[in-house]
């Protein structure tokens, strides 16, 4: 599951999400299914930081039947890749009932897209 990460401009800070992934019912293509959400919710929520914040984003799996990680696409992981999120490239996924904390200082885009 890849996240939109929306940057604005203030002090540092630590910025800190609770995010239980489970399945919803939701319509991405205009047609009813199970969907993974997050919080309940498809659209999954926003996160909004700002460069420089320490970003703390706090994961359970709530799944039931398979297993899912975060992956911040197109934000530089300097020294905290194994933060990156991608399954079997930075790190193992998280379990059925697992949980996982993701934390790392936002810096700048590499891209977007
Ligand atoms: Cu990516």
């Amino acid at each position: 599951m890849a996240l939109f990460l929306f940057l604005s401009s203030a002090f540092a800070r630590t910025v800190t999400y609770d995010f239980n992934i489970g399945w919803v019912t939701a319509q991405p293509d205009g047609f009813s299914r199970p969907t993974i959400g997050i919080n309940g919710q498809w659209p999954i929520p926003q996160i909004t930081a700002a460069v420089g914040d320490q970003l703390v984003v706090n994961v359970k799996n709530d799944l039931g039947n398979q297993t899912t990680s975060l992956h911040f696409h197109g934000l530089y992981h300097n020294g905290t890749a194994h933060m990156d999120g991608p399954v079997g490239v930075t790190q193992c996924s998280i379990p059925i009932g697992g949980s996982f904390v993701y934390e790392f200082n936002v810096s700048s885009f590499s891209h977007f897209s």
